[in-house]
């Protein structure tokens, strides 16, 4: 159809209009490739107007067959076997990485020194000392670093943090907070998996799901200097591909005490053996004013009791449905009501880092950057210490 015949081409507009393109390189092809590679093909015309527009580059996995498969299916340019391949390309200015936990340091390391900005997946590392030297690799290189902590992009959550901000909720007492899966129990006859394994994961329910409720705790409630805990691993063999038995070194479960800084408790636990739950990440706030529930698997709700809100024989929890025009991120989706899901924290999540990017702004505490990443992977580790010498750990920070 020709100019003139009442169309007018909008043939690449887009990228030369308000938004600047952002040229993206993909590690990984599984779970976190698939959400995120998902989230960056809604954020142009959902996030409207965007702050840039994620151009697909490349993605890089070590099967060939399956990257290229995935390449194919979300739209990326192209693919690599080799992420030292794909960091090299100049075409590229964010590197999101997510591949498992033990190809998290040397990647994001080589994209801080090619200057290229970094989305991680969370754990940030398998150690305190590994996220330290991927602390200071970004901060050498002065370049936007983001963890993918995706829940502090719930609207409900941003929704808790404005009102710990506002200071209606009065002191903070007590944060608890438990993240329960069940997909590791023996009758799912799971075998030997990397996330099983120390050398690969650095830890099991503690940083695959722990991590994300110690994040919250410090993003609604403050720092932790101090922590106890115990771990238990329930199957402590696990069949191999070469057919023997691999031993499990990870936790399958945790229960940890949080001291906070400002004098709140906070206990978290996190398990894969709790039968029946399926992403069941629950957290509650006590405070001076109001007690605060929220629970994933109800993503959009919260249940909020105001102490001397009502007459003694009225009392009790209000449910707040998060979904009006002025509750975080709301204005780009749907009327009131019209839910969003689990995906649309990665939507979120991304949008601002490109937003942080592009205006050279704060990606903390909106966003969890590489010091909040580090400042967990040391809650971590002293959960794990205190856990080996049954004592309570101080928790030192060296950033
Ligand atoms: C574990 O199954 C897992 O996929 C975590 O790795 C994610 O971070 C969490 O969001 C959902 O559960």
């Amino acid at each position: 159809m020709s100019e003139g015949s009442g169309f007018t081409s909008m043939a690449g507009a887009r990228a030369e209009g308000d938004a600047p393109e952002i040229g993206v390189g993909m590690l990984g092809y599984a779970f976190m490739g698939k959400a995120h590679s998902h989230a960056m093909l809604n954020i142009a015309h959902m996030m409207y107007p965007p702050p840039a527009v994620p151009r697909l580059v490349g993605i890089a996995g070590r099967d060939e067959q399956a990257v290229a498969e995935a390449a194919r299916r979300y739209g990326y340019s192209g693919y690599y076997t080799d992420w030292r391949a794909m960091l090299d390309n100049d075409d590229i200015q964010l590197f999101d990485n997510g591949g498992p936990n033990d190809t998290h340091a040397e990647p994001c390391i080589v994209a801080a020194e090619h200057g290229k900005h970094i989305l991680c997946e969370k754990p940030l590392a398998r150690t305190a000392d590994e996220a330290q030297a991927m602390l200071e690799a970004v901060q050498k290189a002065g370049v936007k670093n983001l963890v993918a902590f995706n829940y502090r992009f719930v609207p409900a959550i941003r929704q808790i943090r404005k009102l710990v901000d506002s200071g209606l909720l009065g002191q903070i007492y007590h944060f608890r907070a438990v993240y329960l899966q069940e997909w590791v129990m023996a009758h799912y006859d799971l075998p030997m998996i990397w996330r099983l394994q120390k050398s690969a994961a650095g830890s099991g329910a503690l940083g695959d799901l722990g991590a994300h409720i110690i994040d919250l705790g410090r993003y609604l409630v403050g720092e932790v200097k101090s922590v106890a805990g115990t771990t238990r691993t329930f199957i402590e063999e696990r069949p191999q591909d070469d057919g023997t038995m691999g031993k499990v070194d990870v936790d399958d479960a945790f229960t940890a005490l949080l001291e906070f800084d400002n004098g709140a408790l906070g206990t978290v636990e996190a398990s894969r053996f709790a039968a029946g739950r399926k992403n069941g990440l629950r957290l509650e706030i006590n405070a001076e004013k109001a007690s605060i529930v929220f629970n994933l698997e109800r993503l959009n709700e919260l249940e909020i009791f105001w102490v001397g809100d009502e007459p003694e024989e009225a009392q009790g929890f209000r449910n707040v449905l998060v979904s009006e025009p002025s509750h975080p991120w709301w204005e780009n989706w749907w009327p009131q009501g019209h839910i969003i899901g689990w995906e649309h924290t990665f939507v979120h999540e991304i949008t601002h880092l490109l937003d942080c990017i592009v205006n050279d702004s704060a990606v903390s505490p909106i966003g969890a950057d590489f010091v909040d990443g580090y400042r967990n992977a040391v809650i971590c580790d002293a959960i794990l210490e205190a856990a080996a010498s049954r004592r309570q750990v101080d928790c030192v920070y060296a950033a």
